[in-house]
């Protein structure tokens, strides 16, 4: 696993070479230095998971056969292409939220002199992944299917993304829609399709694959993207900021978090009216109550119970699935998030 993230890592300098030299854009000295420092800000320093998971995917479908030098440069071109598509979500979720840091160190906008420059950056680093594949795969015969591909799952995320946003309008603030189903339909489609279906199915594409014949590996991949949100929303309130690297802000935000919606079900009347009065408040005092709420349920006991359960649940479809070299690349994929 060393070996392939270094191998992985050793390929991105040629990416952004080639993107400093875009024959497209005559880029002067000033807009090269910004685009270099925006790329190794937005696209380094993070856990590469779903890069390396294209690489990973495609080793173990091809049933352990060694990869040929060409196949684990295509493989990273892929990859790298979906670090640059996580970057650019990236960086515009982390204005839309409001956040304030990302990967231990402040949010792209918030760097002095970025600000909503990093709105552009966003449509950049969306552009360039374009790009990329154009130099690395247009002779290819599935060129067009990845095109599809990761247009359809940019879609899937920014309609996701809007639930996400418009459920927390001001003057709209209303916990009575907050459920299990709205929550899972906004992650389902914000997480699941780019950080879970997308890696392994890049992966297919370039095996030769049909993706409408792999539907049930589609349905897995989306279970544990919500699996992994569900983490990521219990992570907000409860990780340590110095292990995930950013600092929550779920609550400030009214956001539709798993943790709100379990607190929702299991509290009782007067509970409900704490919630009511203090959730989506920027005021650290009404953080502070939500979050002593959140003790008091125990919500981290339900969570860990959550946890368990989806593990089962997801290691029981993946052991039904037929063939065992894609049994294979789902369970190294869930290994990886397991108690994360
Ligand atoms: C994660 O939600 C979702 C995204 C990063 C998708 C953003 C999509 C766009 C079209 C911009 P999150 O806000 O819970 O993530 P985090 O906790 O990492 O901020
Ligand atoms: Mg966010
Ligand atoms: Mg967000
Ligand atoms: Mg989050």
């Amino acid at each position: 696993m060393a070996d392939l993230k270094s191998a992985f890592l050793k390929v991105y300098p040629q990416f952004k070479s080639d993107l400093l030299q875009d024959p497209a854009f005559e880029i002067t000295h000033d807009s090269r230095q910004w685009v270099d420092r925006m790329l190794d800000y937005n696209l380094l320093g993070g856990k590469l998971n779903r890069g390396l998971s294209v690489i990973d995917s495609y080793q173990l479908l091809d049933e352990g056969e060694e990869l040929t030098e060409d196949e684990i440069f295509l493989a990273s071109v892929l990859g790298w292409c979906i670090e640059w598509l996580q970057a650019y979500f990236l960086v515009l979720d982390d204005i839309m939220d409001n956040s304030h840091t990302r990967r231990g160190h402040p949010c792209w906008f918030r760097v002095p002199k970025v600000g909503l420059i990093a709105v552009n950056d966003g449509v950049l680093l969306r552009n360039h992944i374009c790009r990329i594949l154009k130099i690395h795969f247009r002779g290819k015969p599935y060129y067009i299917d990845l095109l599809d591909l990761f247009n359809e799952v940019e879609f899937q995320t920014a309609s996701g993304q809007m639930i996400d946003l418009i459920t927390t309008l001001e003057g709209e603030k209303d916990l009575s829609k907050y459920s299990l189903l709205h929550h899972c339909r906004i992650v389902q489609h914000k997480t699941a399709y780019y950080s879970f279906y997308l890696p392994v199915a890049c992966a297919l594409v370039m095996s030769g694959e049909n993706l409408d014949n792999h539907i049930d590996v589609k349905n897995i991949l989306v279970d544990m993207g919500i699996y992994f949100q569900v983490q990521d929303d219990y992570l907000d309130c409860f990780g340590n900021p110095e292990t995930i690297g950013k600092i929550g802000t779920d609550i400030e935000d009214f956001k539709c978090s798993w943790l709100v919606v379990k607190a929702l079900e299991v509290c009782n009347e007067e509970q409900k009216i704490v919630l009511y009065e203090h959730y989506g408040k920027a005021d650290p005092v009404d953080v502070a109550k939500v979050k002593a709420l959140y003790n008091e349920l125990n919500l981290k006991v339900a969570f860990e119970e959550y946890e368990s359960k989806s593990y089962e649940k997801l290691i029981s479809s993946i052991e039904a699935y037929p063939i065992q070299a894609v049994q294979a690349v789902l369970k190294s994929f869930l290994e990886k998030i397991y108690k994360r």
